[in-house]
């Protein structure tokens, strides 16, 4: 209030002066009145007064002469010495914000003025800077900075996790999924390296992908699981190992393959499974690339799950090559009497086996003969010998039959020749002789006997006795038939004797 109704006091002095001079005195035309104006037929700093013939200054710095009176330099203009007729504007990156100033002030750091004569200096604005003083325009920030205020000094770095790539940022940018910035003030970020990941905005490092994870890609956002089959057991890599034979993996995102159960195996790399050992294969421990095979003489059938051992085969078979899934049985004329066998062996002389899958040769039969060991079956002894032990070795053990003996039967004891029949040596079979005719067993034939000689003579006298009779009765007819008188018959009936014929 003081200030002002000084100033007002003053200036209503200044127009009353400016008045009455002006309407008493004749001014030096080249000295126009008004504000900010100069005395051209004067010296600078000087100023005519009406007569015009000598020039006058302003003791006073910061003033300036209107008309004939020192007047101080408006806001925006300087007059930097006494004896100036005139205030000049401030020049670029200064301002004057009183009036009757000597000098303008410089603008400070982070201000500006780009037109001459400024009674205030403007703020650089945001994404812009101004380091130094007194200048008239500000610079931008470059990439990697930013300012988000008004007027200031100075750009700020990007923080980690942020970037800025244009000049005069107001702001930066945060790095995505998948990047990073480990460095302040940077015009781009940076791609998660392989086996690394990020999954968040605006961070300064990746993270390390977990044992059983990989990433594959630079920049990724997240890491993927180990597929089935593989595994990893290192931090921060980007792949997967595969599962070495003999271990498999079913589930993914793990960091160790597990050995294969006893009874299974696997042969290749990257199983998700391993396989039950096939049949004719064994699997006696957990790990394994691959299974066993059944030695000889023993087996494993096809099971859901394989066997931990194979099974020796049982008597009467055999295997004689490994990797089996069953055995084989004895042929007939061979045997194996214990399990486990890998051949069956044929019988010994004397013995066979009639019959597949046996365990014991049995001897040969009474009436038979083997010679030599083999699978063959024992020989009968030939027609007409005999032979009542068993596990005969040789033909010379078929005995002859006996003379006045017979054997029906290579394995019976010779029998007694029947009564009615003779037999020779070497007999299978009585040679029975005719009802009427006899054995003679010492010339082994078949003889005459009494009895027959009687029959056969009786038999001659009869058919003689009928002979004789038929002839007379024939002839007998004849004479009749041709008239000659009959005699008495010989017998009442003669239908009786023509029935007889
Ligand atoms: C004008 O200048 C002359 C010479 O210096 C001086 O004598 C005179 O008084 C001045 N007039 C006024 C009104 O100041
Ligand atoms: C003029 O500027 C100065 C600093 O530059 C300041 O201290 C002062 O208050 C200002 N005066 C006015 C009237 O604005
Ligand atoms: C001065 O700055 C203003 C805004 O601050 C702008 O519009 C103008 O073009 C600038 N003038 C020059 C000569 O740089
Ligand atoms: C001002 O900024 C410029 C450009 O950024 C730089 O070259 C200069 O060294 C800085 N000056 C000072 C005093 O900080
Ligand atoms: C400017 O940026 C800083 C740091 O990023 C922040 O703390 C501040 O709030 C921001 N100011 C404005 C006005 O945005
Ligand atoms: C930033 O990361 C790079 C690559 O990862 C590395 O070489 C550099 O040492 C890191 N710098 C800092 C300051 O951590
Ligand atoms: C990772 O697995 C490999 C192959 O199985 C093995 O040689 C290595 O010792 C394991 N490393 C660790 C740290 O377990
Ligand atoms: C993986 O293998 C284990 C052991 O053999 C078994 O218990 C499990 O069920 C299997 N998982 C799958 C998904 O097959
Ligand atoms: C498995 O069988 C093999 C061959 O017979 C033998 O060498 C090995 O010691 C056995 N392993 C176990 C654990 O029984
Ligand atoms: C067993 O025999 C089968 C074919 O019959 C063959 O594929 C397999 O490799 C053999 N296994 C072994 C261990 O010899
Ligand atoms: C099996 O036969 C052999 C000779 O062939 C014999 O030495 C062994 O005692 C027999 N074993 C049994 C259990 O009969
Ligand atoms: C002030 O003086 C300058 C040269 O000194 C001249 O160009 C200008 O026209 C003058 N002003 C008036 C109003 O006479």
């Amino acid at each position: 209030m003081v200030n002002f109704s000084l100033q007002s006091v003053y200036g209503i002095a200044l127009l009353l002066i400016y008045l009455k001079i002006n309407l008493s005195v004749t001014g030096n035309p080249s000295c126009d009145s008004g504000y900010i104006e100069n005395c051209t037929s004067c010296d600078p700093g000087t100023y005519a007064n009406e007569s015009g013939v000598d020039c006058y200054c302003c003791q006073v710095f910061g003033q300036c002469k209107i008309d004939s009176l020192c007047v101080p330099c408006a806001r925006g203009y300087y007059n930097p010495a006494s004896q100036k007729t005139s205030c000049v504007p401030c020049e670029k990156g200064h301002y004057a914000n009183v009036t009757g100033k000597q000098e303008c002030d410089g603008c400070e750091a982070g201000y500006i003025t780009n037109k001459t004569g400024s009674f205030e200096c403007q703020p650089c604005a945001e994404g812009e800077f101004q380091n130094k003083t007194k200048q008239s325009s500000c610079n931008k920030c470059d990439p990697g900075g930013y300012q988000n205020k008004t007027g200031q000094e100075e750009c700020l770095r990007c923080d980690t996790g942020h970037f800025s790539n244009h000049p005069g940022s107001t702001g930066c940018t945060a790095c995505t999924e998948g990047e990073y910035q480990n460095i302040t003030g940077q015009t781009n970020c940076l791609k998660c390296s392989p086996g690394y990941f990020q999954n968040q905005k605006a961070q300064a490092e990746c993270s390390m992908c977990k044992i059983g994870t990989f990433s594959k890609e630079e920049g990724s956002p997240k890491c993927e699981d180990c597929q089935k089959g593989e595994f990893q057991n290192v931090t921060g890599q980007s792949s997967c190992d595969q599962c070495h034979p003999g271990s498999y993996q079913n589930s993914t995102g793990k960091s160790l393959c597990e050995p294969c159960q006893i009874t299974h195996y696997c042969k290749i790399f990257g199983c998700h499974d391993c396989k039950p050992c096939p049949a004719g294969t064994y699997g006696n421990q957990t790990g394994l690339v691959d299974c066993l095979a059944c030695p000889a003489g023993s087996y494993s059938p096809s099971t859901p799950s394989g066997v931990t051992q194979c099974t020796e085969c049982p008597i009467g078979h055999h295997n004689d090559k490994k990797n089996q899934s069953s055995c084989v049985t004895c042929d007939s004329g061979t045997v194996c009497n214990k399990t486990g066998c890998i051949n069956c062996d044929p019988c010994p002389e004397g013995e066979e086996a009639d019959g597949r899958g046996l365990s014991e040769c049995a001897k040969c039969q009474p009436g038979t003969y083997k010679t030599a060991a083999g699978p063959s079956l024992c020989q009968e002894c030939p027609d007409g010998t005999y032979n009542t032990n068993s596990g005969s070795q040789t033909k010379q053990d078929c005995l002859l039959c006996p003379e006045d003996k017979f054997c029906p039967s290579s394995g019976d004891s010779p029998q007694p020749c029947p009564a009615s029949a003779y037999c020779p040596a070497g007999s299978s079979d009585p040679e029975f002789c005719n009802t009427l005719l006899k054995p003679n067993k010492i010339k082994m034939t078949c003889e005459v006997t009494s009895s027959f000689i009687v029959v056969m003579s009786v038999i001659g006298i009869v058919v003689l006795v009928i002979g004789v009779f038929v002839t007379y009765r024939v002839r007998r007819y004849y004479r009749l038939r041709a008239g000659q008188p009959d005699r008495e018959p010989l017998t009442k009936s003669g239908t009786h004797v023509y029935t007889g014929l």
